[in-house]
């Protein structure tokens, strides 16, 4: 376990089944440099392969989530150093193969690649006075960790073309109003413990049960309604092959309190 070697993140558990990330480069507002990603992904899947952990919180400090992708480590690529080393190819990681869910806690500034690695996360919780934006236009760029698609998804084209075209900034409570995050809170503080409260409510039920939920609501981004609808009914179906299955509606019966397998 690297827990100990991090230089750039903060690993911990703060309750029972929850694995907290906090990205910590303070000099730089957590500006998202290959090696604070690297580490990101290699804290993400070993709480993923954890059988103790059953959701996961990622978050900033109270001033800043992430500033962005780093514009200095950016500044002198060449198309040939982008394209050749399939430059932010590692930041597919989150949204492709972690299966666990991921609570994104914004606290400050979640700028450019900040703001699409928040959307990146599962569920989105914010402070009402974050900062969130997509600037990557004054840049003289575009996003490029899927922010034209989770963005627009998210709140509609419109709002997304206007946001990505002038580089506006965003506040928490306009990403709350605009149902890109979940939940809204007055404090930093009450946006991180709010996330771990979740994650910790998330933990309690089947890991099985949680993980087919996750995968059926991402088949929704991808399949029409049919499809997708079809793609839950074998889900549904496979989790009668589940003994946590059994184990929910027993203990419903008998109003008990289930004990899942966990695993
Ligand atoms: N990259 C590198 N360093 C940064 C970044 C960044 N994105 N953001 C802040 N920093 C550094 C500053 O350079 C400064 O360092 P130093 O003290 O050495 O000068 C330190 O962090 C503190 O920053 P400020 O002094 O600027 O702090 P302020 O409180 O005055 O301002 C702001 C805060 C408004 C957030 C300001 O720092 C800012 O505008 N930052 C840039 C925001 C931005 O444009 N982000 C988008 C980057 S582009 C991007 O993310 C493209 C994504 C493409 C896909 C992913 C590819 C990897």
């Amino acid at each position: 376990e690297a827990t100990a070697s991090y230089e750039h993140i903060k690993v911990s558990t703060p309750k029972p089944g929850v694995g907290l990330i906090e990205l910590h480069r303070p000099k730089a507002l957590n500006a998202l440099f290959t090696p604070l990603m690297h580490e990101l992904n290699t804290a993400l899947k070993a709480f993923d392969k954890d059988p103790s952990i059953g959701a996961m919180v990622l978050t900033g400090s109270a001033k800043a989530f992430a500033a962005g992708a780093d514009i200095k480590e950016m500044s002198t690529k060449t198309f040939a150093d982008a394209y050749g080393n399939d430059f932010i190819e590692s930041w597919s990681e989150l949204p492709n193969t972690i299966k666990k869910p991921v609570i994104s806690a914004v606290n400050g500034h979640a700028l450019g690649g900040g703001c699409e690695l928040a959307m990146m996360c599962d569920i989105l919780y914010c402070h009402e006075k974050a900062n969130f934006g997509q600037p990557e236009i004054k840049l003289g760029i575009i996003p490029g960790a899927g922010g034209s698609q989770r963005l627009t998804r998210a709140i509609g084209k419109s709002k997304a073309m206007d946001l990505i075209l002038t580089g506006r900034n965003f506040s928490g409570r306009e990403a709350f109003e605009w149902g890109l995050a979940a939940k809204v809170f007055e404090t930093p503080e009450a946006c991180v413990e709010g996330a771990v409260e979740t994650a910790g409510m998330i933990a309690g039920y089947s890991r099985m049960a949680v993980k087919a939920g996750k995968e059926v609501v991402n088949k929704s981004q991808d399949l029409g309604i049919r499809e997708g609808v079809e793609y839950e009914r074998r889900v549904f179906h496979g989790l009668f092959g589940s003994e946590d299955q059994k184990i929910g509606m027993q203990a419903f019966a008998e109003k008990k309190k289930a004990e899942w397998q966990h695993r």
